[in-house]
């Protein structure tokens, strides 16, 4: 990258600086690293905020893991299945529109958006991005605990915004008969799945500008996917309202919510946002 450019906090209220603007109309190949606060805006709780109901005495970084569902599998378990009752109930907002419309836009020009995160939600799916890499796995497929073999489960109960009363035990594994069945996603401890890690890294070492909107950039290794860029000199967005442990490597930090600057970004590059 020829210029350095400084580190601006920028609130929402102000108007977006001609080199952000620059910077998103002239990329052609963009990784876009989500985290959590991509879903706030649909209602979905970020792994900040305090669980709720059964789950009150135990933050989320202590459920999502092996240990967790090895003690209390209906507990895990249950927190899951509300967790996906929930994500089925809300909707994608329009930062994750936003990020679908930049995608089809940069492949109408021959360009890329690889859109890789951090959520075990199907938001962007559902908002018509092609997710590249689901780095933390999917809340909404299920595989046995023992025998890893896929096992159907029919959607939840749940509507998501009631907290279950008491926990459900998770069905046995219909393969092996042994094991029981555990939601696809990455629990602390566990590797990432290889593939995802990999597609997102060659994405990033062969991009021209990584936005990373909405995480805390607490967990890792994902959270060391944007230094890649850095060793590269590519120029690194942060959309986020607080600062976070990436922002010291940002060219920019934008404070705002992603629903609110994605849209406000690419109107002002002169990309075309679908109005759904
Ligand atoms: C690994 C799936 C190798 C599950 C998730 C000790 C032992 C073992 C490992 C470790 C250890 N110490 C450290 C580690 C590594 C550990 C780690 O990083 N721990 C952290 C807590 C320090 N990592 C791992 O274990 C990883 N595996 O290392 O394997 C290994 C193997 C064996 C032994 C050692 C190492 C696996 C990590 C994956 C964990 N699974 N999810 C589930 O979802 O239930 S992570 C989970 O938490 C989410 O997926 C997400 O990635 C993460 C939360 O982070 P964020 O997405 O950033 O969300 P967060 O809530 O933190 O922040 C929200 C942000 O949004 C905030 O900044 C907020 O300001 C912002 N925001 C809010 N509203 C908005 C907004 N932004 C924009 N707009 C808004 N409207
Ligand atoms: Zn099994």
């Amino acid at each position: 990258m020829d210029t350095v450019v400084s580190m601006r906090e920028l609130s929402v209220t102000e108007s977006v600086p001609e080199d952000v603007v620059t910077l998103v109309r002239e990329a052609r190949q963009v990784v876009a690293l989500s985290g959590a606060g991509m879903s706030a805006e649909s209602g979905v709780p970020t792994f900040r905020e305090v669980q709720r109901g059964l789950w009150e005495r135990f933050s989320a970084e202590e459920l999502a893991t092996p240990d967790a569902f090895e003690a209390d599998p209906a507990l895990v378990w249950t927190w899951y299945r509300w967790r996906q009752a929930l994500i089925a109930a809300v909707e994608p907002n329009p930062g994750h529109r936003a990020l679908a419309a930049w995608q089809r836009h940069l492949a109408d020009q021959g360009g890329w958006l690889a859109a890789v995160t951090q959520n075990v939600d199907d938001l962007h799916e559902r908002a018509g991005t092609d997710v590249l890499a689901h780095l933390h796995g999917s809340i909404t497929t299920h595989r046995c605990a023992d025998c890893q073999e896929p096992v159907e489960v029919p959607a939840p109960a749940y509507d998501g915004f009631t907290v279950p009363p008491e926990p459900e035990q998770p069905p046995r594994c219909p393969a092996c008969q042994e094991g029981l069945a555990r939601p696809d996603v990455v629990w602390f401890s566990e590797m990432l799945p290889a593939e995802a890690f990999d597609a997102a890294t060659a994405a990033i070492r062969a991009s021209d500008l990584v936005i990373v909107v909405g995480t805390s950039g607490i967990v890792q290794p994902a959270a060391s996917l944007p230094l890649l860029g850095l060793e590269r000199g590519v120029p690194l967005i942060e959309i986020n309202p607080e600062e976070t442990g990436l922002t010291e490597v940002m060219d920019f930090a934008i404070r705002g919510r992603s629903g609110e600057v994605l849209p406000r970004l690419l109107a002002a590059a002169g990309i075309p946002l679908d109005r759904r």
